[in-house]
């Protein structure tokens, strides 16, 4: 039986701006710590040289735990786990995250991987110490798949998802915001209030973890804990990761009021669906302003509602968008409306659709920016089949999945001259909303500017003439005109992120 009670979790580097600590292993540190368990954190922020802190690490450690998403997290985790399978082929190596909860099987192929702990992992990951610790079988253990000894994968029947009330806080403690703060340069805490999403949007993998339920924290304690982190931390920006914040409008208002009647000031912001904003009335979205909501991000996706009811969006409509527009600008709240563009069935007349409707909105609303993206088929979203029978070849491997997330399209409707022609319509697009802020900034500047390069974007957006694109080449060498933002923060992405698209 292991003699250690150490559990080492890590955080492979990503693409986009630093957010903080990792919430995903904080929450996983609580019930380990509470059981006696040892946890030490390798976030690759705090440790570049990530590889040799975890092969130290894992010396005398029950087992080692990666987070990883679809995309470069890939890449380190397969490193990682490779050096340490090769230096202590007996130490379990547990995957867990979106990513190998919804590519389980292909994951778990790879011969560095273990176990993999599917959806919330809390309680799964703690039954599986327990297990380790004790040298006791793996077979039970609800949400886990693991491999046997022969190498035959087991796949333990799903553990249903726990109230997220009944979950320790996550142990904030094992990582100082303050050395946080020196690598991103904010003192951020990033807070979830709540999982689950009621909607089931067709590249969306939501419902797949948290089964379309919303389960939120109760009111006094996202309150209380805010009250009592923001002044220990000393913190300037919460960051909420929650799906669809809004669900729950009355809760909302009430974290609210509860933040302004506590007295603690800090910026907050967190993404959801414009229905539920645009229900809210203009005193309750102020409210959120007067609490600290600076951002809000939106997953917009289109304005044409034919592309909508195939994104299955039904639910959501371009006057919502307008109007959640319009309440956010008057409250002082800046948006970012997510745009997914080369949707399967999107035509060039729906993105015209789209750029006009959403310029327009822009126009009127100045708190208004887009974050375009192309549209990237990640595992498990329920479009899949559709995909496949359209000619998408699905990733084979882990390692063919890492660089998903860098813009190689191998959309087959989205090729050639297609996508060139797409990325320049969208490059216009964006160089057209950025000419209009710039210049209502500056109001000399308005009508000389407007008139020598708005007017011909404008022009070609209107009509779909890209050829010898000379705005976007004068743009790009006077300076960086087009940025794209984050939807979590609304802060503008890196150059190198903004290529993705
Ligand atoms: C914050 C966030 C990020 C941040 C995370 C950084 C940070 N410092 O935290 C960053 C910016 C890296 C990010 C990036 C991306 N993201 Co993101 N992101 C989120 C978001 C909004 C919250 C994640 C979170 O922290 N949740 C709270 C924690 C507690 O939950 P969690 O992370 O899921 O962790 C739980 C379980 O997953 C599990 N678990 C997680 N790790 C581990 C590890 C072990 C060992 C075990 C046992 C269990 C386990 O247990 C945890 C506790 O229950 C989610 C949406 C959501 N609501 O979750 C999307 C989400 C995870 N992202 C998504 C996507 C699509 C992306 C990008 C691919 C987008 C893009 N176009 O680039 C990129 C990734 C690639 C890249 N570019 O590097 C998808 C998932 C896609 C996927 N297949 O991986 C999600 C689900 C959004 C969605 N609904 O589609 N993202
Ligand atoms: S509204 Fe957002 S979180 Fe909910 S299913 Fe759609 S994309 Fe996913």
């Amino acid at each position: 039986m292991p003699e250690s009670n150490k559990v080492v979790l890590f955080y492979p580097p990503y693409d986009g701006p630093p957010l903080g600590a990792p919430l995903s292993l904080l929450c996983l540190a609580s019930p380990l710590l509470q059981a006696g368990f040892e946890v030490k954190l390798v976030d690759n922020l705090l440790y570049p040289n990530y590889e040799e802190a975890i092969l130290r690490e894992t010396e005398d450690a029950l087992c080692l735990g990666i987070s990883v998403l679809t995309g470069p997290h890939i890449g380190a985790a397969v490193r990682v786990s490779r050096a340490v399978k090769k230096l202590r082929p007996t130490l379990p190596v547990i995957f867990g995250g979106w990513h190998a909860s919804l590519a389980t099987d292909q994951t778990l192929r790879e011969s560095f991987v273990d176990a993999i702990v599917r959806g919330q992992g809390e309680l799964t990951l703690l039954e599986l110490v327990l297990r380790i610790a004790t040298g006791a079988e793996w077979s039970g253990v609800r949400g886990l798949s693991f491999k046997e000894a022969d190498g035959s994968i087991v796949h333990e029947p799903e553990r249903p998802v726990a109230n997220v009330n009944d979950l320790p806080a996550p142990a904030y403690h094992l990582a100082d915001p303050g050395v946080y703060a020196a690598v991103s340069g904010v003192r951020q805490l990033a807070y979830t209030s709540s999982v689950g999403c009621p909607y089931q949007c067709n590249y969306c993998t939501d419902m797949v973890f948290y089964k379309r339920r919303f389960n939120a924290y109760r009111v006094e304690r996202v309150v209380d804990e805010l009250a009592e982190l923001v002044p220990r931390y000393d913190i300037e920006h919460v960051p909420f990761f929650d799906s669809n914040f809004l669900v729950d409008r009355r809760r909302a208002v009430a974290i609210a009021k509860g933040i302004i009647a506590a007295g603690v000031k800090f910026q907050w912001d967190f993404q959801t669906s414009t229905d539920f904003l645009a229900l809210m009335s203009e005193e309750d979205v102020r409210l959120l302003a007067e609490s600290g909501v600076h951002h809000i991000g939106f997953g917009t996706e289109s304005a044409s509602q034919e592309v909508l009811a195939m994104m299955n969006k039904r639910f959501q409509h371009v006057e919502q968008m307008v109007e959640t527009a319009r309440k956010t600008n008057l409250a002082g709240i800046h948006v970012v409306f997510n745009i997914i563009l080369g949707y399967p069935g999107e035509t060039e007349a729906h993105r015209q659709q789209t750029f006009r409707v959403m310029s327009d909105i822009a126009k009127e609303y100045p708190n208004v920016s887009f974050s375009p993206n192309i549209f990237t088929p990640y595992p498990g979203i329920p479009i899949w089949q559709q995909l496949r029978e359209m000619g998408v070849q699905e990733p084979q491997s882990l390692e063919e999945w890492e660089t998903l997330a860098l813009g190689t399209n191998v959309l087959p409707w989205l090729r050639g001259e297609e996508l060139r022609r797409l990325r320049l319509s969208l490059e216009y697009f964006l160089l057209n909303n950025q000419i209009r802020k710039a210049t209502n900034k500056i109001p000399w500047a308005r009508r000389g500017v407007r008139r020598l390069l708005g007017a011909p974007v404008r022009w070609r957006i209107g009509r779909s003439i890209y050829s010898f694109p000379w705005e976007l080449w004068l743009s790009r060498t006077v300076e960086k005109v087009v940025t794209r933002r984050s939807l979590l923060t609304g802060r503008a992405l890196a150059e190198r992120t903004q290529e993705v698209c």
